[in-house]
């Protein structure tokens, strides 16, 4: 059923995932009429599609946790070192009970557009059930959310079970006795892999690019484990927070390792292989910098594959050497290597037989045609533009975001776009965001948000922008930090490389503890780059 007129509010947020419940809480708190629309039936975002087998985060729980409340980490256990997805919803799921959020979230609601109206200084929103207004206008549409489906020949041809990771079937999917086709070797396949394995009668994995993988040595938490971290857990994440590239808590690297003795760079990565994890990259502090240093990395990590996997062959497909390790996010397993030696799962490397259609019943490449019950595609995401682009703000003079972004996206420390007032980003372009613990830097931007509408109802000012100068600046000082590291080396979905047509441009900020210290620079100097204007407000007009 739509509503008749416009429902209006002082902000609206798109999304209900981690940034979404945490911003309605705090607009709240500041008295801000607020309402957030969400298209999933729940909250989560994208732990709520994310439920392909073995989800999990790469963040330790503890970590992976809102910080903004202290009682929600005394009053949740979180059971693994590592939570799986259903986990980390039902956590979602417990703050927006505790903090009563859901009355002021629209559930299966798309945002389909959204335009700015410059004489009455609001945002016009179109939802799936009818038009809402707002003086302010918040993206809360999480970095990978917009799958991505490739356009593979004959793909829709398929008469079997066709799915994709990111759009996972709530209801579960059982592959037991069946022939399974996945195609992708990213984090999400990497997951995926072994569980799918363990059901399906035969599984084919079809790999483009070989991935770097870490064990991720998941268990159980105990008590003491939980104890400990809430004896000294605000500590530790603000330790983080000032210390740290990604908002991780870690042992910090102590040298270069081109520094190192052979001994000690045995030493390091061994113990950081053995302790699990994405904190493998913090080994050593030249690792994302130099090729020589990233070498020895990636050796390492390739040693390990050909002592795991068996058939000598299929260890060297998949040991990877199209990219610098740590230049894609770094994924983290459970025991995906070690599939490969089961004899009813077989590597098909794309790069030796490349895919060529979709057939009704299966898939060809130049090897041949294989037939299969079910092919998964775990072929990523639009990442970080795709949903912003999917809703196309149209701002000032008309303008749509996909114009403004044409060359590739720009927003002043990935929160505003030029040209799009009231518009804020969480976790956008140009911000640390996808490069970091997810929560540490929606938290931030939460925060920076909420510090601007403070700073407009102090002022008596109704309109903010970011300044186009301004904006150019921070996009060369986050394009120079990225030339300044492996990181652009990599053809990745950070670059924008795996979505035909997307402009290559490396869209996070690298190291959010260097992005806290250029904010609070900005804010000690009362925010330049953001103009802040008085103009008619939507309770006004
Ligand atoms: P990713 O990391 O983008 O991985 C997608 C995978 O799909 C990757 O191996 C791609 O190979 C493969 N792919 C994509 N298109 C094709 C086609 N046309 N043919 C064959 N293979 C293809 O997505 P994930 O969901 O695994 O992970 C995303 C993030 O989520 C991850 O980094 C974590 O932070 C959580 P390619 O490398 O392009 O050759």
């Amino acid at each position: 059923m739509s509503d008749s007129s416009p429902a209006r509010f002082d902000v609206v947020v798109v999304g209900a995932g981690f940034a979404g419940l945490y911003l309605l809480h705090r607009l709240r708190g500041m008295g801000l009429s607020a309402r957030v629309y969400e298209r999933a039936e729940g909250v989560g975002g994208t732990w709520w599609w994310n439920r392909y087998p073995g989800a999990r985060c790469d963040v330790e729980s503890l970590q992976y946790s809102y910080s903004w409340d202290p009682e929600l980490e005394r009053d949740w256990t979180w059971s693994e070192k590592y939570a799986a997805q259903p986990e980390i919803q039902a956590y979602a799921e417990f703050v927006a009970e505790r903090h009563d959020l859901k009355r002021d979230i629209r559930f299966e609601t798309s945002v389909d557009g959204a335009e700015w109206d410059e004489a009455a200084g609001l945002w016009r929103i179109a939802t799936s059930r009818g038009p809402a207004e707002a003086t302010h206008l918040v993206l809360a549409t999480g970095c990978l959310s917009s799958t991505s489906l490739p356009d593979i020949p004959g793909r829709d041809d398929f008469r079997g079970e066709t799915y994709h990771t990111g759009l996972w079937p709530h209801e579960g999917v059982d592959f037991t006795g069946k022939r399974v086709a996945v195609i992708g070797t990213g984090s999400s396949a990497i997951q995926s892999i072994p569980i799918i394995a363990a059901q399906a009668a035969e599984l084919a994995v079809h790999q483009r690019t070989p991935n770097f993988s870490i064990p991720a040595r998941n268990a159980p938490l105990t008590d003491a484990q939980r104890a400990e971290w809430l004896a000294r857990s605000a500590e530790r994440r603000e330790w983080a927070r000032a210390n740290t590239r990604n908002a991780i808590v870690t042992t910090l690297p102590q040298k270069p390792v081109l520094e190192a003795t052979p001994e000690e760079r045995e030493a390091e990565f061994s113990r950081r292989w053995e302790s699990g994890g994405i904190t493998f990259s913090a080994a050593f502090n030249d690792l994302a910098l130099d090729p020589e240093a990233n070498e020895y990395a990636a050796e390492f990590v390739r040693e390990r594959i050909r002592e795991i996997v068996k058939d000598p062959a299929t260890a060297e497909a998949l040991c990877p050497r199209d990219h610098p390790i740590f230049t894609k996010r770094i994924c983290v397993d459970t025991d995906y290597f070690e599939t490969f030696n089961l004899p009813h799962v077989r590597l098909v490397n794309l790069r030796e037989t490349p895919l060529e259609t979709v057939t009704e019943t299966g898939i060809r490449t130049s090897a041949g045609e294989t037939p299969y019950d079910a092919i998964v595609y775990a072929t990523g995401f639009d990442a970080m533009t795709g949903s912003i682009l999917a809703i196309d703000p149209v701002g000032k003079g008309g303008r749509r975001m996909s114009q403004a972004w044409a060359e590739g996206p720009k927003a002043f420390l990935g929160l505003l776009t030029a040209g799009f007032p009231n518009l804020f980003l969480v976790t956008g372009p140009g911000s640390p965001s996808v490069l970091t613990n997810m929560i540490v830097s929606i938290e931030h931007h939460v925060d920076m948000i909420c510090e601007q509408l403070s700073r407009l109802a102090a002022r008596g000012a109704t309109r903010i922008e970011a300044d186009p100068q301004a904006q150019e600046e921070w996009v060369a000082h986050v394009n120079a930090r990225a030339a300044a590291t492996l990181y652009p080396r990599a053809a990745s979905w950070y670059m924008g490389a795996n979505i035909p047509g997307k402009p290559r441009v490396f869209m996070p900020y690298i190291g959010q503890d260097e992005y806290r210290r250029q904010v609070d620079a900005l804010a000690a100097q009362d925010w330049p780059g953001l103009k802040l204007s008085a103009g008619r407000t939507a309770s006004d007009a």
